[in-house]
């Protein structure tokens, strides 16, 4: 079989998921050579199994407003691979949340959780739940109404599922909750919980912080660290804040975050009380960063547009799937940026990522960069079996450490023949290699 034959294969079985054909194709186009000189994959054929999900489920929720209409939302879990650990994977509400952006997410997890190197599977789930304006009880309802039903297909040992775009503490609070309810147990079944009943310190800002571990392991190589760099992040969710605080820490200057509504310059950079506000922002739930700019002068925004167009010397999406497109790219390269770095999942279109690999500039993918997040998922997973809970310190050293070796790993297996380090492949080929062996020992299954 050819790559070609392969993917019209898969298009033709995945009809009107363009977002999980593009995840597909740009892992499997890297794995391809790794995959064909290695006859025990090809006689397994583990390709093809590979980018089926195990299992999907598609749920009803139904839930009730606070004036008492009744709304019907569709709720998911896609249950992509556990080769290598349970599923593990966050839930996304967003109005965009359709089948083919879980089964990207979950595929993309599968080997994003592969990479830490922390035994787990690859999952995703979540609802087109639109969280704007909704008060604190519909969420709550929304949320129970949501695990009502999920909660049969999920437990500590089985699935694991964490926060996404719109799913954050308060949210898993809800859910575990319910779980716990219905399941009558106390169990690790979610992480990113609160820290009073079995959260992991710095969870919250896994994350962002992993991201700029990995900035920092990136820049190392052209002997180039963080400080005085101009930062445009986009994004101002979890992510973004974490990425901001760790910048601001490292002596780096934040100079853009963004919504939906546009995007904020700020030529003073961030400091603690800007990355305190962006929480605010998040937690307002409208969806807009206009406020920023009215609540500090000097930061100028930009109605409608997406922040690629400053002169920045590191350029960190961090919003959501191909939200940089190959003009963004064009811009970012003519105003000569030497480094992106992805923080959300696939934010940087196919047509992008061969902009900044023909540039030959330091490009890591969201799979190696933000696996931060999930890898301190799994070390609340370790410390809730353990029955313990270890510091911010030890937990930020773990952290620390794993997006070192992600970033080595990288190095290893992405290393092109002139030198340049392609960490996409790099990223796909030592993601894939593991949950492939690790298949191929387990049978037909
Ligand atoms: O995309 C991601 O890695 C997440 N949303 C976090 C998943 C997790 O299980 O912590």
């Amino acid at each position: 079989m050819t790559f070609k034959e392969f993917m019209d294969k898969v298009t033709a079985k995945n009809p009107n998921e363009p977002e999980f054909l593009q995840a597909v194709k740009e892992v499997i186009e890297t794995v391809w050579d790794a995959y064909e000189s290695n006859p025990r994959f090809v006689k397994n054929n583990i390709l093809e199994r590979i980018v089926e999900p195990e299992r999907t489920i598609i749920f009803r929720v139904p839930w009730m407003d606070d004036k008492g209409e009744v709304h019907v939302n569709r709720g998911y879990r896609v249950q992509f691979n556990s080769a290598i650990g349970p599923y593990k994977g966050g839930i996304r509400f967003h109005p965009s949340v359709n089948l083919s952006i879980l089964k990207f997410l979950g595929f993309e997890q599968t080997f994003k959780n592969s990479l830490t190197t922390l035994p787990m599977g690859g999952g995703k789930g979540g609802s087109d739940f639109d969280a704007r304006g909704r008060s604190d009880a519909e969420i709550m309802r929304f949320c129970q109404s949501f695990m009502a039903e999920l909660y049969r297909y999920i437990g500590a040992n089985l699935d694991v599922p964490a926060g996404d775009i719109g799913v954050g503490a308060r949210e898993i609070g809800y859910f575990f909750g319910m779980y716990k309810k219905l399941a009558n147990e106390f169990t690790g079944v979610m992480t990113g919980k609160g820290r009073t009943w079995g959260g992991s310190l710095i969870r919250p800002e896994a994350t962002g912080f992993g991201v700029i571990y990995f900035v920092q392991e990136m820049l190392k190589t052209k002997g180039q660290t963080l400080k005085d760099k101009r930062v445009a992040l986009s994004g101002f969710g979890n992510v973004a804040w974490g990425a901001a605080q760790k910048v601001t820490e490292l002596g780096g200057k934040i100079v853009t975050i963004s919504g939906p509504d546009g995007y904020i310059y700020d030529a003073a950079g961030f400091d603690a009380e800007k990355i305190e506000y962006m929480r605010e922002l998040r937690a307002s739930n409208n969806d807009r960063v206009k406020d920023f700019a009215d609540k500090f002068p000097g930061a100028v925004f930009h109605a409608g547009k997406r922040p690629w167009g400053e002169k920045v010397d590191v350029a960190i999406p961090a919003a959501t799937q191909n939200e940089l497109d190959v003009n963004d790219a064009k811009a970012l390269m003519a105003n000569g940026v030497p480094c992106v770095c992805e923080a959300a999942n696939m934010p940087c279109t196919p047509e992008a990522m061969e902009v900044f690999m023909k540039a030959r500039i330091l490009f890591a993918p969201g799979k190696a960069a933000n696996a931060g997040g999930v890898a301190t998922s799994g070390l609340e997973m370790t410390q809730n079996s353990m029955r313990l809970s270890w510091s911010s310190e030890e937990v930020d050293e773990k952290l620390h450490g794993i997006m070192r070796n992600i970033h080595e790993a990288c190095v290893a297996s992405g290393t092109e023949k002139d030198g340049y380090v392609n960490y996409v492949k790099g990223a796909n080929i030592a993601g894939f290699l593991k949950v492939a062996e690790a298949m191929c020992d387990q049978g037909i299954v």
